[in-house]
């Protein structure tokens, strides 16, 4: 039985080794990224029983990814490879100042392949949470059917859905995620979002306007990020505004948001209070952010511990 099931799009991450505009980087590490990846393996690092919904391409890079996640623990009996449609990529270009930015290659994605009538109702039989984002209907329109079908199968085996906007505008416009992702959060049960996306998708950006619109949608659980600011959540009558944990060093913030989803999630499954479900979330943020690389920085659950200073750092 899986904690956690999620429907995704991996790609190859290449990361410059030097800093400038992209058209002067010669070389590049290969890693891995996508969001919902990322969310399996951080909830894979804690201990959760997680598993991967996608399809990979036939190639080399699609097989890295496939090895790496199970590496990672996570169950990809539900990823396949496919031909004729190559593992997507992106290029990060990351300036002196730290700013980001990234170029996909992913218009033949080999997530495109995958079906509403490929998804396998056993699975969500058994599991607990479907976390589903605002990149996958991104992608392309059968992604939205996907996203719905497995929403309707999450409800008849009573799953909580998760959902993260995770808005990229280099995918799609504004008025297009505002249109699809509104859509979709009445379909939700635990919302982990950035306060700047929610401003796309329903025009508001306060913590608190949020959680009440939120709460009339039917939501249950409210979490709203604000980065280096910490967290704003709301469960079951009690609202908590989380103080941010402080990073070692800021070097990448890309993947911090997967983390703290990550950490919530955790929280949620063993039944925390709020509070430390919350400050949890924001520590492992603020761990994801101290390493480059979009998911290398998720913690293993000793890991939050001895930042948490709940158990002993012994260096050697
Ligand atoms: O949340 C981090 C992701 O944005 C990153 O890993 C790559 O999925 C990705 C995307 O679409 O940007």
């Amino acid at each position: 039985m899986n904690d956690i099931i999620t429907i995704g799009e991996a790609m190859i991450a290449f990361s410059p080794q030097s800093n400038g505009p992209m058209r002067f980087v010669n070389g590049f590490e290969k890693k891995i990224g996508g969001a919902e990846l990322n969310l399996a393996i951080g909830c894979a690092r804690l201990g959760l029983k997680t598993g991967y919904i996608s399809r990979l391409g036939n190639d080399e890079f699609g097989k890295y990814i496939y090895n790496f996640a199970r590496g990672e623990g996570i169950d990809m009996s539900h990823t396949e490879f496919v031909d004729g449609y190559p593992t997507s990529l992106n290029f990060k270009e990351i300036m002196a100042d730290g700013n980001v930015r990234t170029f996909y290659y992913r218009d033949k994605s080999p997530t495109l392949t995958l079906t509403p009538e490929d998804l396998d109702e056993a699975y969500f039989k058994d599991a607990k949470i479907l976390h589903l984002t605002g990149i996958y209907p991104a992608i392309g329109d059968i992604h939205i059917e996907v996203m719905e079908k497995a929403i309707e199968l999450a409800k008849k085996h009573n799953l909580l859905v998760s959902f993260d906007p995770n808005i990229r505008l280099k995918m799609w416009t504004k008025e297009e995620a505002r249109k699809v992702l509104s859509s979709i959060l009445p379909k939700v049960d635990i919302l982990l979002a950035g306060a700047e996306e929610m401003d796309t998708i329903i025009g508001e950006k306060d913590p608190n306007v949020i959680i009440e619109k939120a709460k009339s949608m039917g939501i249950s659980f409210i979490a709203v990020k604000q980065g280096s600011e910490g967290s704003v959540g709301h469960y079951n009558g009690e609202t908590i505004d989380a103080k941010p944990v402080k990073a070692n060093k800021v070097v990448d913030t890309v993947g911090a948001g997967d983390g703290f989803n990550a950490g919530v999630l955790y929280g949620i499954l063993n039944d925390w209070p709020l509070g430390k479900t919350l400050h949890f979330g924001n520590t492992i943020g603020s761990m994801v952010v101290s390493v480059v690389g979009d998911n290398e920085g998720l913690p293993y659950y000793e890991e939050v511990q001895e930042k948490l200073g709940e158990i002993e750092r012994i260096e050697r």
